[in-house]
């Protein structure tokens, strides 16, 4: 089936489950699967924390409610995805705030660039106050679509190409990279002296191996995952990004649940942002070790401030309006 077809069938299926509720009941007490979606494979640390979420809801509601699956990007890119969940013809998402930032402008302080000290200090920002408004933030307007869950680690976003090791910005220039379809990605890569190149996950691989970029920027997991590595050589620790993740549900379908599966559903998020985080850490050390074993150079040893140094164009363009948010991120210990 091809992937268009595919989401139209996906949408024909949303919309049997809605006829499915039951007369009797506001809501709906049959079975009911919930079709959940990544761009990553079966494994990887944000899949398999929505996995193990589907097997606990399957357990609490004797079978009632389970989470189908679909990973690498079946459904299409997370653009798509959030479309589809708006649509209610897909439940759970997991997304990039890097892909929400264009539909709710506020969590785009998390896309700025060098905003986290460090992974910890961005895991203190997600579980803390901070956290927890950003989520109501995107819950409670309703033109969001969506209800958010809960955040989820995806450690730093490091540039790697396949032309030569980066260690200054002056070896970034006149490099083609490929940045997440958001201006404010484009506008750090030009600001950090290369040329930043828009384009979705899945155009990634084939575009570096072409030439159309000469390499792109993310986390040692996704770097593996998508077999990045086999096309780029050089990956520099610049660390210009810390963004973490979401785990949405459409509000259409959310609408449906009795507020008993709402409250089992938001616990079961919560208790996944933490396991994810486990899950995180193994795999950003085993993806190190495989990029040692297949020759990636790694670079470690840069001096970021000229990069920091660098990106204050695009503080100076977006950052003004999340200036007082910026403050209580920085107040964070
Ligand atoms: C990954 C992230 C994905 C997607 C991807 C990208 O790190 O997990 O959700 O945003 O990067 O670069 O498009």
């Amino acid at each position: 089936m091809k992937r268009r077809d595919f989401i139209k069938f996906s949408a024909g299926l949303g919309a049997t489950m809605a006829t499915a509720t039951p007369l009797s009941s506001a809501f709906a007490q049959t079975k009911m699967v919930l079709k959940a979606s990544d761009v990553h494979p079966l494994g990887y640390p944000t899949v398999e924390a929505v996995v193990r979420m589907g097997k606990k809801l399957e357990a609490a509601t004797n079978g009632r409610l389970t989470i189908q699956m679909f990973p690498s990007m079946q459904l299409g890119g997370e653009k798509e995805m959030i479309e589809q969940a708006q649509l209610g013809a897909l439940q759970i998402a997991r997304i990039s705030v890097g892909a929400v930032g264009p539909v709710v402008d506020d969590v785009n302080v998390f896309n700025m660039p060098f905003v986290f000290r460090n992974s910890k200090h961005m895991e203190k920002v997600i579980d803390g106050e901070i956290g927890d408004e950003l989520l109501a933030k995107i819950s409670t307007n309703e033109k969001t679509g969506l209800i958010a869950l809960c955040w989820m680690n995806a450690g730093s976003r490091n540039v790697y190409n396949n032309k030569r090791p980066v260690r200054t910005i002056a070896d970034l220039k006149g490099l083609k990279v490929r940045m997440m379809g958001n201006p404010l990605f484009v506008d750090t890569m030009n600001a950090l002296g290369g040329n930043g190149v828009a384009l979705g996950f899945d155009q990634v691989f084939s575009s570096m191996q072409t030439g159309v970029v000469d390499g792109a920027e993310n986390n040692p997991p996704s770097f593996i995952a998508q077999n990045h590595y086999q096309v780029a050589k050089y990956f520099t620790m610049t660390e210009h990004l810390i963004i973490p993740e979401l785990l949405v549900f459409s509000r259409i379908s959310w609408q449906k649940l009795s507020p008993e599966d709402q409250a089992l559903i938001k616990k079961l998020a919560k208790e996944a942002q933490q396991e994810q985080r486990v899950l995180w850490y193994e795999a950003e050390n085993a993806a190190i070790e495989k990029m040692k074993a297949a020759g990636t150079e790694i670079i470690t040893d840069i001096d970021k401030k000229p990069f920091q140094d660098a990106v204050k164009p695009v503080w100076d363009k977006y950052g003004a309006k999340y200036a007082a948010m910026v403050k209580r991120i920085e107040a964070v210990q």
